[in-house]
Parts: structure tokens; C-alpha cells; sequence
């Protein structure tokens, strides 16, 4: 029989593959088989866990043969593709992504309803793999999902965390922290490749030897060697067969190197070795910014860069490529500096194991690399102290001083009789201890350098980037960082996707500026009226989880006014707190003040060992305590602390809000992402001029945006003029009232010492400049309760909000990464029928 002869029989019987069939009668069969011979269980025992692995599988199915398809095309054709580098990815639940993304939501949901169950709560038994902290890692995800979309050959490679952020809990207002065991009930979408294997070396020394060819070279002879174990994720594209990878890597000890040469006879010593091995991968370290001079952070990140890049090289040859040409089919993205010992890797493994000239691989590994800045935050640059460097990476340390010797002498030409700026630009901090500054080396080691929204690019030419701008002004380029409109509309807005695309078609989800045509809907009544109604119940639906969670009875007519990201101090969520006191200090005086009902919503964690954002949750939830039981109050209050915000729990918030706070300090923020997300699912922005904010107030409009504070220059005079935070605080009395409240122990139960550190911070040095902003945001913040009273106008300028997001979208991000920094090209996927793969 001919191929053409199956399929045709095939269609003839409307017989699907089991494994990759869509319809629901396969999909359901499909579920059923890997109950049985996945789960081992018959429906008379499974748990829902087990059925949710049964569909996970069988999503699984469906998407190894794009998986396969997308793999085998990019081996056989000679195209260029880019590699993520990332130490944290927070992709968030698969399942349901996928069944958007393959379109077979509507399938899955007839197969698992006629079997007598329901899909949200078989949904609801994933659970996230929280392998990053925050924006970044979230970025990272968003940016996967464009790049499969946009059909463009990417690998993103990072760690595979055993234990990944920490769940939140609230306990008697506090924070507490429970390790994060994602692993434990087992993960359907990871694919273990043991045979791909590669050895990471640490600590040692080198020792010079000569070549055959009678030339100089260095061997490096390490102390200690890790496997890594490469576990694949398929990342599904939207309606397209492209399916990427997530390469991420755990490690393990390597049995002959510990048990064979190293430790004979010494079973405990070997067994001690592997337990060191693997807790190289055992825990994502829950800080957003730098925790100084950690060596295992240092040993993850070299573990995870080295894995990756030893496997791209493999790739590489083994497509018949000569090394000369990798970074004509590569391009290497940096996502902040956690992977920029990439830069000192690549030149090892070119240099030392492929034996190529210094020049050579130096062209190589510049044009591989690009670096993403995520931080203006001086304190937030990584560096590492020498002799951890040094006797970790003997190898590497040797490789940063030849860059650096070579980088200096050609500034040194530059700048003739400059040591300044020399200094200033070295790749080694001097003075006192000295120090690897990984940003230097990232900037030195790539062909592009970008910010993530356009005053932080510019903050980053003028400031801690300065040196290497004005020596390289065309490496610098802003790309404003985009979130994708699958995970953060179509997935969790179902209603809002349904009523837009009824009007304006679903081109929108890959061409987000088409919602420009929700332009002229805004003006009507009939359509902000159903607007109206799609908001009143997804708020609802945020009432209901509340309520049967923590038992808080919530007014959905009530202004949704929603603060989530992590805890920080620049990030202000004590602003806000400042806000809500003053309300409630306003409504104390006057019992009959006639002010919209609010519903103040956070949601956050804070580093463990950061005791300020601690305090901070502390001061919310206690607010929150006497607010909300407060009589005179009325419920015109409500404060509500979403405990455990993660990505899972953040699909539920987005779209309920009315008001989204982005309260930063100008000039802090490199972007913003959540700003993005609240906007696009229809909430006005109460906000500073600060990261994104400027872009996404241009795009809606001055007027459908509500500004306040000080801006990134004020901020920089007010300080340079010696700013005293007292002066603001002796001089408006609302913002007095509200800090001697605090003071006082009214919300501590009469404890006056809870929030004095708190207190004492704000009065004495208020590095963020929440009281020189104070005044202003709450003028801003009474414009907002004006503006709700009159519903029509708020839903017009909401609708504005949306039409005007298009620009936002990863997709857009992503398409600039390709045109100006990694030139690359879309390539797109045919399935071939499976008979015939297999065959
Ligand atoms: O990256 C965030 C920025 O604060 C935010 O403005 C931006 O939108 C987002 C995406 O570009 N930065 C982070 O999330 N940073 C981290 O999570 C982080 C994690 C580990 C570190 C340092 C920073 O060692």
C-alpha cells in the first residue's frame, strides 16, 4: 500500500492516531489508555491527580509529534537559531497553555466531560514550576511562547531547580515561607535525556603545556566534575506546528569519577559526593536581586552556562558545521548577567578544548553574544569576589584577565592618559577586596547591549553604563519588554477574549495592534454596557475564590484596586499603605463622607532574608485587620492579602482589577511587566513616570492614565539637594496623621515597636521618596475615586486602555530582538503524517 493509499483508508474509516488524533472521541480513548498503562489505574481508583495526568499526556502526544517534526527540520536545514540563556523560567501551569495553543481546549473538555468529569478541576492539579522569582524569569517564559509563535529556531536553556520559589503562607499576618516541592507527584512534560549528558568541571588549577603544532596551551585540572542531565520541555506555538524546547539541567555526580578513580573502597566518601553534586541544582535561590558572594550561586549559574554551551557546540558539529561558523548559526542571549561566565566559557571551550587562536574565538564569541540589563540598581550589579572566582573557576579567571588586558590596552588608545576611566571600565573592581564585575564582562563579550523600556535604556547610557556607551554607542538598543496575549488574555480572560473577538475577529492574538479596531466600540453604549457586564462578573469570580479561601466577603461593585509584584521597597507597596490609612482616617473623622467603596488587593512575596518587605507584609495584613472589621468603616474599605503569588494565582488577578498600581519610584524600575498585563485585561493605571509606565501612558493616552510623583530627573535634584523626608512629614498633616497611626500601635495591637524600624526608615532617610511623592499620589488617587463614580467613562477610557496595548505584546518585543539584534528568520513546520514518520 502506497502512503496516499493509507490515508486514504484512514479517512475513509475516520480512524485517528491515537497519539496524535484531535477529535474527541480519540482524545477521550486516548485518556483513557494512559490512565491505564501511564497511571497504572482504572477510573474505579484514580485520583483526579491521575486523570490530570492522563490528559497531560495525551496533550503530550500531540505535541511530541510537532515536537519531532520542529527538531528533525531545524537538523536538516541550515538555520541560524537563538539560545535563552536564563537561571530562572516561570512558564506557569502547561496544560492549559497547550490546549489553547494546539486549539483543542473545546475537544478536551467534551473527552473529559463525557467521561464524567470536569476539565477546570482536573486543570486545577498542576502544579507550576515556579522556577524563578519574579518579572524576570517570567520574562524569559513570555519570550518562549513569542518565539514558537513567531515560528523562530530557539532553544531556551536554564536550571531545573528540585525545589523552586517558596510557597507563601500567611501566618498571623507574617510571612512564612514552605519549600516549594513541584517535583514531588512527578512532571508529564519533562523528558529526561540521560544519553545527552554533559561533564561541568570545577575548582583545580591549570598548568601550561605545547601543543603538536608547537604552540601554547593550557590544560585545566579540576578538583571536582558534575554531570549534567538535560530535561526537555516542548513549548507549544499558537496554531503553529513550531514547538521549541526548554533545555533545563540538574545535576548529578559522575559514578566513575567518584567511585572509580577518586574514591576506591570509600563508599560513604562516594555517597557524600553525590549528595554534593546534587545539591548544585537543588534550590532556586528566592532573592531578586544578587545575594553577594554565594558560591553555589556561582557554581549554578557555571553549571548551567557551561551544560549549554558544550551542548550548542555539539549541535553545531554534528550538523557537519566547522566551529569558525558558530555564531553564523547561533546567537546566545544573556538574560541579565547570571549567565555571563557564557562569554569566559565559550572562549575556554573554543581556545583550550577546539584549540582555536585567541582572535578567532574572540570574533566568535562576540558576535555569538548579546546581554539583556534588567537593573538600574547600582547595588543589583553582580560582581564576585576574586578568590571565590578564582578558586572555583581557576580556568576562567585566567581567560577574564587576558579580555581584560586586551579590552584596556585598546581603551588605553582611546583614552590616553585617562586611569579613571580605565578603572572605571576594567572588568576587575579594585580597592578593597577586588571583585568580577559580570556586567563589564557581559558588555565586553557582546555584540548587543539592551534595556528593557526606554527611559531604563537611557538611565542605563547615562548612568552605570555610561563608560561602555560613549566607547560603543552602536551596541546599545532599547527593547521594550512585551507580555504574551495568549497566557495573559485568551487563557485567563476567556470572557473579554470572546466578547473582543466577536467584534473585531481573533486576529489580535498574534497581531496584538489589531485591537486598535476596539477603537471606535468604545464609543458605543451597547458594547461598554456588555464591557461593563464581562468585568462585573470576573470580578466576581475573584469575590467567590476569596471568599471561600479566606472567608472575606468582598463587594464586586466596589473599586478592584490591585498592587501585586514582589515586595520591595522602591516598588512602594507602603505608599499604598499610606493611601489606604488616609481614607480610613478621613472616613473616621467623618462617618458620612461619601466615598466610592474600595477593595484594596496585594499580593507578593518578599526575599526571605529581606526583614524591611517582611515588615511590609506585616503592615498590609495589619491594616487589613482593624480596616476591615472597623464598623464606622461600613465596608467602605475592604484590604485583602492574597497569600502565594505565583503564576497560577496572578491568571485569577489581572483580570479583575479596575485600578492597577505601578507606584514605583521614577527611575527604579527597569520596566515592568504586570503593568502590561493589567492593562490589556481592561484596568486603568494609577502610576509614576517610571519603566514602562511612560511608553504604555504614550500608547493609551494622557488622558485614560492617571500620573503622579516625582519624575527620574526630580528624583536625582531632590536628592542632590539633600532631601530631608521630615520637612513633608512636619508640613502636611493627613500624611502625619497616617504615620503616627502606625506609630502609635493602633495596628499593632498597641505594640509602638512592631513598625519603628519601618517608621524610623520612612522619617530618616526614605531613600524611595514615598513622602516627597505622598501628596501627589493622593490627589491622583481622589481623582480616581471622581472618575469611578461615572461607570460609562470609565469603561470608555478601560476599552481605550485595550485598544491602545497592541504594542505590548512579546511578539512585537520579539520580532525587534530578530530584525536588530540576533538576525534571525521564521521557519516553519509540516507535519509529516505520522504512518509515515514512523515508517
Ligand atoms: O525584570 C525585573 C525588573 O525588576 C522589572 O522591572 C522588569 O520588568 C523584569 C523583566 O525585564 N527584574 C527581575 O525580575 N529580577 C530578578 O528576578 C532577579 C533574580 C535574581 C537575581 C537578580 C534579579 O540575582
Amino acid at each position: 500500500l502506497s502512503p496516499e493509499h493509507i490515508t486514504e483508508i484512514y479517512d475513509s474509516f475516520h480512524i485517528e492516531d491515537d497519539r496524535t488524533g484531535l477529535s474527541s472521541e480519540t482524545l477521550q480513548r486516548a485518556i483513557a489508555d494512559n490512565l491505564y498503562y501511564i497511571q497504572g489505574k482504572f477510573p474505579e481508583i484514580a485520583t483526579l491527580y491521575d486523570y490530570y495526568m492522563a490528559v497531560a499526556y495525551t496533550v503530550r502526544d500531540r505535541l511530541l509529534h510537532r515536537w519531532i517534526n520542529t527538531v528533525k527540520t531545524y537538523r536538516e536545514q541550515d538555520v541560524k537559531v537563538v539560545c535563552y540563556l536564563s537561571a530562572e523560567y516561570l512558564p506557569g501551569p502547561h496544560l492549559e497553555n497547550n490546549l489553547v495553543n494546539l486549539g483543542i481546549y473545546d475537544q478536551v473538555q467534551q473527552a473529559v466531560e463525557s467521561s464524567g468529569l470536569d476539565l477546570r478541576s482536573i486543570l486545577a492539579q498542576e502544579e507550576e514550576p515556579g522556577l524563578g522569582n519574579g518579572g524576570l524569569g517570567r520574562l524569559a517564559a513570555c519570550y518562549m511562547d513569542s518565539l514558537a509563535t513567531l515560528e523562530i529556531p530557539a532553544i531556551g536553556y536554564g536550571i531545573r531547580y528540585e525545589y523552586g520559589i517558596f510557597d507563601q503562607e500567611i501566618r498571623e499576618g507574617w510571612q512564612v515561607e514552605i519549600t516549594d516541592k513541584w517535583l514531588r507527584l512527578g512532571n508529564p512534560w519533562e523528558i529526561p535525556r540521560p544519553e545527552n549528558a554533559v561533564e561541568v568541571k570545577f575548582g583545580g588549577y591549570t598548568e601550561p603545556y605545547t601543543d603538536d603544532q608547537g604552540d601554547y596551551r593550557v590544560r585545566w585540572i579540576p578538583h571536582q566534575v558534575v554531570n549534567g542531565i538535560p530535561y526537555d520541555t516542548p513549548i507549544s506555538g499558537y496554531r503553529v506546528n513550531t514547538t521549541s524546547t526548554m533545555r533545563l539541567w540538574k545535576a548529578e555526580a559522575p559514578e566513575s569519577f567518584d567511585f572509580q578513580a577518586f574514591n576506591v573502597g570509600d563508599y560513604y566518601g562516594a555517597v557524600d559526593a553525590k549528595i554534593i553534586s546534587e545539591n548544585l541544582t537543588k534550590v532556586l535561590y528566592p532573592n531578586d536581586e544578587p545575594i553577594q558572594g554565594k558560591q553555589l550561586r556561582l557554581e549554578q549559574q557555571y553549571f548551567f552556562v557551561s551544560c549549554s554551551l558544550q551542548n550548542l557546540l555539539k549541535i553545531h558539529l554534528l550538523r557537519g558545521d566547522p566551529i569558525e561558523t558558530f555564531h553564523e548559526k547561533f546567537v546566545i542571549q544573556l538574560n541579565d548577567t547570571h549567565p555571563a561566565i557564557g562569554v569566559a566559557e565559550l572562549m575556554r571551550l573554543l581556545v583550550d578544548e577546539y584549540l582555536l587562536h585567541w582572535q578567532k574565538a574572540w570574533d566568535i564569541t562576540q558576535q555569538a553574544f548579546a546581554y539583556t540589563n534588567h537593573t538600574l540598581l547600582p547595588e543589583a550589579l553582580e560582581t564576585w569576589p576574586l578568590n571565590l572566582f578564582g578558586s572555583l573557576l581557576p580556568r576562567h579567571l585566567e581567560i577574564i584577565y587576558e579580555i581584560n588586558q586586551r579590552f584596556l590596552d585598546q581603551v588605553r588608545l582611546k583614552y590616553l592618559g585617562n586611569p579613571d576611566k580605565l578603572a572605571r571600565l576594567s572588568l576587575i573592581e579594585e580597592g578593597g577586596s577586588k571583585r568580577i564585575r559580570m556586567a563589564h564582562l557581559a558588555c565586553v563579550g557582546s555584540h548587543a547591549i539592551n534595556g528593557v523600556a526606554a527611559l531604563h535604556t537611557e538611565l542605563l547610557k547615562e548612568g552605570v553604563l555610561k563608560d561602555f556607551y560613549d566607547l560603543w554607542p552602536h551596541k546599545f538598543t532599547n527593547i521594550t519588554n512585551g507580555v504574551t496575549p495568549r497566557r495573559w488574555m485568551v487563557l485567563i480572560n476567556p470572557r473579554l477574549t470572546q466578547l473582543i473577538t466577536r467584534e473585531i475577529g481573533e486576529t489580535w492574538i498574534t497581531q496584538l495592534e489589531d485591537f486598535k479596531r476596539l477603537e471606535s466600540l468604545a464609543e458605543d453604549p451597547a458594547f461598554r454596557q456588555e464591557w461593563r457586564r464581562v468585568k462585573r462578573a470576573v470580578k466576581q469570580d475573584l469575590a467567590d475564590y476569596i471568599q471561600a479561601h479566606q472567608g472575606l466577603t468582598l463587594n464586586p461593585d466596589s473599586i478592584f484596586d490591585i498592587q501585586a509584584k514582589r515586595i520591595h521597597e522602591y516598588k512602594r507597596q507602603h505608599l499604598n499603605v499610606l493611601h489606604i490609612i488616609t481614607l480610613y482616617n478621613r472616613i473616621k473623622h467623618n462617618p458620612r463622607l461619601a466615598v466610592p467603596p474600595r477593595t484594596f488587593i496585594f499580593g507578593g512575596k518578599a526575599a526571605p532574608g529581606y526583614q524591611m518587605a517582611k515588615l511590609i507584609i506585616k503592615l498590609i495584613t495589619s491594616v487589613g485587620e482593624v480596616v476591615n472589621h472597623d464598623p464606622d468603616i461600613c465596608d467602605l474599605i475592604k484590604v485583602v492579602f492574597l497569600p502565594d503569588f505565583n503564576v497560577t494565582n496572578s491568571q485569577r488577578i489581572y483580570p479583575a482589577a479596575d485600578l492597577s498600581e505601578q507606584i514605583s519610584t521614577a527611575g527604579k524600575e527597569a520596566s515592568g511587566t504586570g503593568n502590561m498585563k493589567f492593562s490589556m485585561n481592561g484596568a486603568l493605571t494609577i502610576g509614576t513616570l517610571d519603566g514602562a509606565n511612560i511608553e504604555i501612558r504614550e500608547a493609551v493616552e494622557a488622558d485614560n492614565f492617571f500620573l503622579f510623583g516625582h519624575t527620574s530627573e526630580d528624583i536625582v535634584d531632590l536628592k542632590a539637594q539633600g532631601y530631608v523626608p521630615k520637612t513633608f512629614y512636619n508640613t502636611n498633616p493627613a500624611l502625619k496623621e497616617a504615620i503616627d497611626l502606625i506609630a502609635s500601635g493602633y495596628f499593632s495591637h498597641g505594640n509602638r515597636a512592631l513598625f519603628q524600624p519601618l517608621v524610623d526608615q520612612l522619617l530618616q532617610a526614605d531613600p524611595y521618596c514615598l513622602l516627597a511623592d505622598y501628596q501627589s499620589y493622593i490627589d491622583c488617587q481622589d481623582q480616581v475615586g471622581q472618575a469611578f463614580q461615572d461607570q460609562d467613562t470609565w469603561t470608555k477610557t478601560a476599552i481605550l486602555n485595550v485598544a491602545r496595548i497592541g504594542r505590548f505584546s512579546s511578539d512585537r518585543a520579539i520580532r525587534e530582538y530578530c530584525r536588530e539584534i540576533w538576525w534571525v528568520n521564521p521557519v516553519s513546520i509540516h507535519l509529516e503524517e505520522y504512518q509515515q514518520a514512523k515508517a
